[in-house]
């Protein structure tokens, strides 16, 4: 038989990849992309190594426990091993982590500038609402928070309906989100990039899919999205486009919808004003194309039973779908 030359290099390196493959990601603690995140990422080293060489070490005790020679057996049973052992050390490794964790929760909470960016999100069963109430008319988009790279911003976390929870691991810890109050949580991130975040309290039947994208953009990028997202919309561009928005006013979109600029005011459902730009549909649960949105407008309720938005695969006929895509695709 030969022998297969780096065999156990492959494997070790598969082995490798697993781990570190662990370690970066969008959603993931241990590739911070901000101060907090970062604090909180080496206290999970930490505990997870502090914990591993003491359960190695217990572990070691026990085999030299069972089978050393009689001689060192017997300085296990003396009263200094177990008060030292058994009370003194975790007693004083308890105390120390104590401390230690209590000034990494308390370096998370506090502020790290005077005038952070104001952005409020708001939980509904399974969509996220997200406001900028700061500067002029305000904007306002679902499913994706932006943020300037930088500068500290502040998240006004609430809830229109049950209890949820906002967790983006590669910038903070969760915080929950609940009815009647408005929880804080600051957080900056220090450098661009693309992160997942996640509903992280059971809120109905659709919990799974209630993730959102948050967008860490450098400032001269983020400002212009912003200004983009308080104008109003152009008019459609094409013919396709303008049968999408009569299809949408006729099959009673606007009751539940915003579009910017028209009569369509409602807030039971996200804004639709940019829809076309953003990453993801329906808080993630599907890509963004004219395809998902199309299927999505038809299969509401197959895609993510429970949900609040009726579906109209059955109402609209074909033509009417792909025109109110074609329409909503265009909103950038
Ligand atoms: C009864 C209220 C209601 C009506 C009517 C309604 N929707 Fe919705 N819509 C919602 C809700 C609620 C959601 C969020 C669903 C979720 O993700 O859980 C939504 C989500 C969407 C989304 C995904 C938006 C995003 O950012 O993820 C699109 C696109 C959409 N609706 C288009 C339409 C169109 C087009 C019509 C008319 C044919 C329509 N909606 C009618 C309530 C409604
Ligand atoms: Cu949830």
């Amino acid at each position: 038989m030969t022998e297969t030359p780096g065999r156990h290099r492959v494997l070790a390196g598969l082995l490798l990849a697993g781990v570190l493959g662990a370690c970066s990601g969008v959603q993931t603690p241990l590739d911070p992309m901000g101060d907090h995140a970062a604090r909180i990422a080496v206290l999970t080293w930490v505990l997870f190594i502090g914990g591993t060489a003491i359960f190695v070490l217990v572990m070691g005790l026990l085999v030299f426990a069972v089978f050393a020679p009689a001689r060192i057996r017997q300085a296990f049973g003396t009263r200094g091993f177990v008060v030292g052992g058994g009370i003194i050390f975790p007693t004083v490794t308890l105390i120390a982590l104590l401390i230690y964790s209590l000034g990494v929760s308390r370096a998370v909470v506090l502020p790290m500038s005077d005038n952070p960016l104001r952005i409020e999100v708001i939980a509904r069963q399974y969509w996220w609402e997200v406001r900028y109430p700061d500067e002029g008319e305000g904007a306002v988009t679902a499913n994706e928070l932006r943020l300037p790279v930088g500068r500290e911003v502040e998240l006004l976390l609430s809830s229109a309906d049950v209890i949820h929870s906002l967790w983006i691991p590669n910038l903070h810890g969760k915080m929950d989100m609940i009815p009647g109050r408005v929880n804080r949580q600051r957080m900056r991130a220090d450098r661009p990039g693309v992160m997942r975040g996640q509903c992280t309290e059971f809120c109905g039947v659709q919990h799974t899919l209630m993730a959102f994208w948050a967008v860490a953009q450098e400032p001269a990028e983020f400002d212009a999205w912003l200004a983009r997202q308080r104008e109003p919309i152009a008019p459609p561009a094409t013919p396709e486009q303008a049968r999408g928005m009569q299809v949408f006013g006729e099959a009673g979109c606007g009751a539940c919808h915003t579009v910017r600029g028209t009569e369509w005011q409602s807030r039971l459902g996200p804004d639709l004003s940019r829809v076309g730009s953003r990453l993801s549909l329906a808080a993630g649960a599907l890509d963004n194309h004219r395809g998902t949105l199309a299927g999505w407008v038809a299969g509401a309720q197959d895609i993510k039973p429970g949900n609040n938005m009726p579906a109209f695969g059955r109402s609209l006929p074909g033509d009417d779908l792909l025109a109110v895509a074609a329409w909503m695709e265009s909103l950038r």
